[in-house]
């Protein structure tokens, strides 16, 4: 950032021209993830411009989530997380994406517990209405990257002990010799909620995708509802098409 010489007339407000200056100097590697910017103060002193301006021009950079505001330690430049291409045509489980990716994973348990169940959940995992539902809802990590938040609600004669799931829900389900066969997923875009957004590390208000899955046993029956916020960031679906006849 030199004091003169950059600045041009005609391209547009001061601002958006400083936003654009450190917008190269963080993708040409310059601030490389995770380093600081200058205090606003500094950047101001070294290219003349208003505090103002500078701060606006770092506000912008926060809401486009290209850096972040620590509290009490300045500004980062945000580490992009690597995307993960996901196919949407195999029945397969976090666990398994990430290890075939050479990713480890790991879970951040909100709640893990047998809840009494919601009309949904008795309607859709065809509950007894007086039984009980096991749910498990935990922030998933891959690489130590939070991808997901996971909400997933399953009878009890599918999974009598919620807590018997420490890692992967599939890996339980398949020694209870419950592993799902075929599930139905349905996937919306989103807009993330305040706390949705601090779990997973981005901007408030960044794009999501809910994406509700009901899977189902080799016999027929319901095995889960899980309902999941995976990043909009980080993920592209991909899935076969063929022409049909
Ligand atoms: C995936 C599934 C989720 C399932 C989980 C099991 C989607 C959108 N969701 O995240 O329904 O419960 O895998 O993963 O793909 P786990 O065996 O690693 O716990």
């Amino acid at each position: 950032l030199q004091p003169d010489g950059w600045f041009d007339q005609g391209a547009g407000p001061r601002y958006v021209q400083l936003r654009r200056r450190l917008e190269e100097a963080i993708s040409s590697g310059v601030l490389p993830p995770n380093s600081s910017l200058p205090p606003e103060r500094e950047i101001a002193d070294i290219t003349d411009l208003s505090r103002v301006t500078v701060r606006k021009a770092m506000q912008e950079l926060v809401q486009q989530g290209t850096i972040e505001q620590r509290q009490g330690s300045g500004s980062f430049v945000r580490e992009n997380p690597a995307r993960v291409e996901q196919s949407l045509s195999q029945l397969t489980s976090f666990t398994e994406d990430m290890q075939r990716r050479g990713l480890d994973t790991t879970s951040k348990w909100l709640e893990r517990g047998i809840f009494l169940p919601t009309d949904e959940e008795i309607g859709v995992l065809h509950l007894e209405p007086d039984a009980s539902v096991a749910r498990i809802y935990r922030l998933r990590e891959a690489g130590a990257q939070p991808m997901a938040l996971e909400r997933a609600a399953l009878p009890l004669t599918i999974l009598p002990n919620p807590l018997e799931v420490t890692t992967s829900l599939y890996a339980t389900l398949d020694r209870l010799g419950h592993r799902p066969v075929r599930a139905i997923q349905k996937i919306s875009a989103i807009n993330l909620e305040p706390t949705e957004a601090r779990l997973l590390n981005v901007a408030e208000g960044t794009a999501g995708l809910r994406i509700q899955r009901l899977s189902y046993l080799e016999d027929g029956r319901v095995a889960e509802l899980t309902r999941s916020i995976y990043r909009g960031d980080a993920y592209d679906f991909v899935a076969e098409l063929r022409l049909s006849n």
